[in-house]
């Protein structure tokens, strides 16, 4: 079980009180009542207030696995938070498809504790993800991950259903046509089909399901996406949600999700971050995501930024009793070679984090014509300063994820 420094018994730095009528007791079982007798009823009060503090999945039904994740995700929450990659083990830079490799392996020695996959062009029944990674290949790494005691979420473009265009086709009236009475609904019912059999399948190797933090139409309060501000209505957003989680757990049965609602950088308020917010009982996370995209100088909007996210979602977190986390982050390139340590590490020092996912390090694209990556291969110039960062107690990589038994 977890450390959570919140939970931490503050007695061993106490001096005890002592107690005067046992003064005139003897013996070693009176000595020891009086040395330990505090710090018991001291451990039991804590415990009881921990145990109370912790909160059920949203999924009245969720898996036993899926309920042990969540509350593990909360203790380590201001212990630490888990560092995780998206597709890190099918490509990195110059590399793909090399069993036991990772970018970040190489620069750590350990793997990254979270991983992310993409879910898009599966509700088309397609081989292959939008980015060319193949789901099949994709179930064995997110099998192989869990195994290790590591931690799945997926994101999911998926392409538009109104317009068959893909999920940066924000044509207005694209929600509202595949909710129920809408005139795609039975081509977005028929996506969602290949999206729970793709989730039904993932088992460990006692046949559990394996928990996923899912994570739908994300970057919802941006204007790129078909299900963002532009395709749809604040209520229509909502329907959207529900409607996909409700088919999800009710109508396919899958307990292993950990629902992701996850807005885009810039909100001004809580009331903003919720807008489009389906609920509590459609969420067990709650997110942004952040990109830095100019190098640090004097005034820079990226540190401000995510600090006020941060103290955002800590907020609303302890008063819904969710989990706050960061659903992608990333400076491309990472021109600057201090910023894991410089930017992120001390920007998270007294947030309640309980994870951070770093984008995918896709190396050159060649129909954009330039490098994609966030994460520091070996021999990049922010190689040195990430393996500080692995150092650091709050971030939790693998191995120690590992240790922490998140799924018991
Ligand atoms: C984006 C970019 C794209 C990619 C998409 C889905 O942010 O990395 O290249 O296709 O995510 O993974």
């Amino acid at each position: 079980m977890l450390n959570d420094p919140a939970c931490q018994i503050p007695a061993l730095n106490i001096s005890l009180p002592i107690n005067k009528q046992s003064e005139h007791l003897e013996g070693p079982i009176f000595n020891l009542m009086k040395l330990f007798g505090p710090i018991y009823i001291l451990l039991i009060i804590f415990t009881v207030s921990c145990t109370a503090r912790q909160f059920p999945p949203s999924d009245p039904e969720a898996s036993m696995e899926t309920v042990n994740l969540y509350y593990n995700l909360q203790k380590l929450t201001g212990r630490g938070y888990l560092v995780g990659h998206q597709d890190a083990l099918a490509y990195g830079v110059h590399w793909k498809y090399k069993a036991g490799k990772s970018d970040i392996m190489e620069v750590t020695g350990d793997y990254p504790a979270l991983y992310g996959w993409e879910l898009g062009d599966l509700e088309l029944g397609a081989a292959l993800n939008l980015d060319s990674v193949p789901f099949d290949k994709m179930k064995a790494y997110i099998r192989q991950g869990y195994e290790r005691g590591g931690v799945i979420t997926l994101s999911w473009h998926a392409n538009n259903p109104m317009t068959g265009k893909n999920a940066w086709d924000a044509a207005p009236g694209s929600v509202a046509a595949v909710l129920p009475g809408g005139v795609k609904h039975q081509t977005f019912v028929k996506q969602l089909d290949r999206v729970a059999a793709f989730l039904a399948g993932l088992k460990g190797a006692k046949g559990e399901a394996i928990p996923v933090l899912f994570r739908p139409f994300h970057e919802l309060t941006g204007t790129w996406f078909w299900w963002g501000i532009k395709g749809c209505s604040p209520d229509e957003y909502k329907s959207l949600f529900r409607f996909t989680v409700d088919y999800l757990r009710k109508k396919k049965q899958l307990h292993n999700l950990l629902i992701v609602y996850n807005t885009a950088n810039e909100f001004k308020s809580k009331d903003e971050f919720l807008l489009r917010y389906p609920g509590d009982e459609y969420a067990d996370i709650i997110s942004f995501d952040i990109y830095q995209h100019v190098k640090q100088g004097a005034g820079d909007s990226f540190i401000s930024n995510l600090k006020f996210n941060l103290t955002v979602i800590d907020e609303l977190a302890a008063e819904r009793k969710k989990v706050a986390a960061i659903g992608e982050l990333g400076f491309n390139q990472i021109p600057d070679p201090e910023w894991f340590t410089n930017s992120l590490y001390t920007t998270f020092r007294g947030h309640r984090l309980a994870y951070i996912l770093l984008w995918r390090n896709a190396g050159y694209k060649s129909k954009e014509k330039e490098m994609e990556y966030y994460a520091p291969y070996k021999g990049h110039a922010a190689a040195a300063d990430f393996f500080k960062f692995y150092r650091m107690p709050e971030t939790i990589f693998e191995k120690e994820a590992a240790s922490m038994q998140l799924y018991k």
